[in-house]
């Protein structure tokens, strides 16, 4: 009897003991589900998507927001063609969304998913390298040139020759970029940016090798140089020379006259990126005109959303840094995709780097 009373009890317990591991593994479950947020992947340009900006999107969509960079589209078409996958938005310059339309790496827009598409000011809509913007949308614009402490540089330099000035010897950077760095070479002979032209690349690629001897270093993220007092002169980008001078008032920013390089870096998301959606979201967001102001003060390069401006410093709506004069703007060139040519700027720029 006592033997039937204990078993009944036991196997009761056993019964309760099952529904209670079974109601705290299903509980354990459930906090999981809820941990488990969305995840959006950004590859991107140093200093582009600051902080603010970031945990801004992360704490309204409840989502989470992973920043990596690349110092050039180059860098960036090596990584997508190599079939790095996770990416949801990246920020590929002019020619550049050309060659990866071209090559089938990019998403086509949903343009119900972002409304505040129509905050872009026509001005950097449509242009040749996305006609009816299917893939692209305008992020930020600038132009390179050298930015340089103005204590130490002097005379001002108003040419790219100051680059091969021996007195400079180690004291400046240059773009560590295959298209920007012979395009300083280029220009300085003459020529186009965008030559096709063997010999004239070929001109370019002695210059380069004549002036290595006097480089410090080679490498996009020029900011970090300029403001650490490593260089005296920096070949970079508008907005992180504009961004070195906040830290250090001497630093000043010159187009040389020979012409340079202007762009429009532009926010788009891969074939297979795993969230599409969750990007579109991202794009509308940062097309939003306060959410577009606070990059442009962050970033320090011009903004296409039109009703950016008025939440700018007065500053930041006229800079020179930002908007060239017309005289200037005329010697600008944009970068193209070469096509095929691309890779003899790839040899060129690896034979320099490698002497
Ligand atoms: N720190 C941000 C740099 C962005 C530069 N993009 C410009 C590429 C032009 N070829």
């Amino acid at each position: 009897m006592l033997q039937r009373n204990l078993s009944s009890f036991s196997s009761r317990f056993m019964s309760w003991l099952s529904v209670q591991l079974g109601l705290i593994l299903f509980l354990v479950f459930l906090i999981g589900c809820g941990e488990q947020k969305e995840q959006l992947n950004v590859f991107t340009w140093a200093n582009y998507v600051n902080e603010e900006i970031r945990t801004g999107f992360e704490k309204e969509y409840g989502v989470t927001v992973i920043v990596d960079t690349y110092g050039s589209n180059e860098d960036l078409l090596t990584k997508l063609s190599a079939g790095a996958t996770g990416y949801d938005i990246i920020m590929p310059s002019d020619y550049m969304v050309t060659r990866m339309i071209h090559q089938n790496l990019l998403a086509e827009l949903n343009r119900s998913n972002i409304p505040n598409f129509q905050n872009l000011s026509p001005v950097y809509l449509d242009k040749y390298f996305d006609p009816k913007n299917k893939y692209s949308v305008p992020y930020t614009f600038g132009t390179a040139g050298i930015a340089y402490d103005s204590s130490v540089v002097s005379p001002a330099p108003d040419s790219w020759s100051v680059l091969w000035d021996e007195k400079y010897k180690n004291k400046f950077s240059l773009l560590d970029d295959p298209r920007e760095t012979p395009g300083v070479a280029l220009k300085l002979l003459g020529y186009s940016i965008n030559t096709t032209d063997l010999e004239q690349l070929g001109q370019a690629k002695e210059k380069l090798l004549e002036q290595k001897p006097l480089v410090k270093q080679y490498k996009s993220e020029a900011e970090e140089l300029l403001i650490a007092g490593d260089v005296v002169m920096a070949h970079c980008w508008s907005g992180d020379a504009f961004r070195a001078a906040d830290q250090k008032p001497n630093i000043r920013y010159v187009i040389p006259k020979e012409g340079s390089s202007q762009f429009i870096d532009n926010v788009c998301i891969p074939k297979d990126a795993p969230n599409k959606e969750l990007a579109e979201k991202f794009i509308d967001y940062l097309l939003r005109p306060e959410i577009n102001a606070k990059i442009t003060v962050f970033t320090k390069y011009g903004t296409c959303v039109e009703g950016a401006k008025e939440h700018l410093p007065e500053a930041l709506q006229k800079h020179e840094y930002i908007y060239p004069s017309a005289e200037v703007i005329k010697t600008l060139e944009r970068i193209k995709d070469p096509g095929e040519f691309l890779q003899q700027y790839d040899r060129v720029w690896e034979e320099v780097k490698a002497k």
